[in-house]
């Protein structure tokens, strides 16, 4: 490996994966639909689609392979979690976190989703956060420098 941290984002479809994508690497324009992989300061960001269909797992499963974390996004409104079984698994070893979304949403319930995420087996860190309030992204952000520095030192 060449020392670079990588980080993958996966999710479903509206998750809100290119908009965390474009807080996190600066760029101020509005998500568009995620035709294709995105690659952008060391975060590689992700089409839904590549998440919804076991026939396209293996676009995932190549970018993840290169990937040393993988941020598993998922809306807080979405009261579905569609994480495959076995999927995160193929990355033994990797560091896995989620990224609840969309905790401005009024309906938003973070702790339900967090829940939803658990019953599914999901056992790394969760983060919380919105795009629509820049000190969780900064949160976000100090969380996974922080991480990265505890992996180098
Ligand atoms: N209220 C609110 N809306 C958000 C937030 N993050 C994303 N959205 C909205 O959710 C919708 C989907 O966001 P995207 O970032 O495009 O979702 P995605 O996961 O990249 O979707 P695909 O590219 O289709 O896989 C957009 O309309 C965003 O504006 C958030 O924190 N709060
Ligand atoms: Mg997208």
């Amino acid at each position: 490996m060449d020392g670079v941290h990588r980080f993958v984002l996966l999710g479903a479809v509206e998750a809100g994966k290119t908009t965390l994508f474009n807080a996190l690497t600066g760029k101020r324009e509005l998500a568009l639909k995620t035709q294709a992989m995105d690659y952008d300061q060391e975060i590689v960001d992700t089409p839904g689609e590549f998440f919804s269909h076991p026939r396209l797992y293996h676009a995932l499963i190549g970018a993840a392979a290169e990937a040393d974390t993988l941020m598993y996004v998922h809306a807080c409104d979405d009261r579905e979690c569609r994480l495959p079984p076995g999927l995160l698994d193929v990355n033994a070893g990797k560091r896995v976190i989620g990224v609840i979304t969309k905790i401005d949403l009024p309906e938003a319930d973070p702790d339900a989703a967090e829940r939803l995420l658990r019953d599914h087996g999901f056992d790394g860190e969760v983060f919380r956060v919105s795009a629509r309030r820049p000190e969780t992204i900064a949160s976000l952000k100090t969380q996974l420098y922080g991480l990265e520095e505890r992996r180098t030192s």
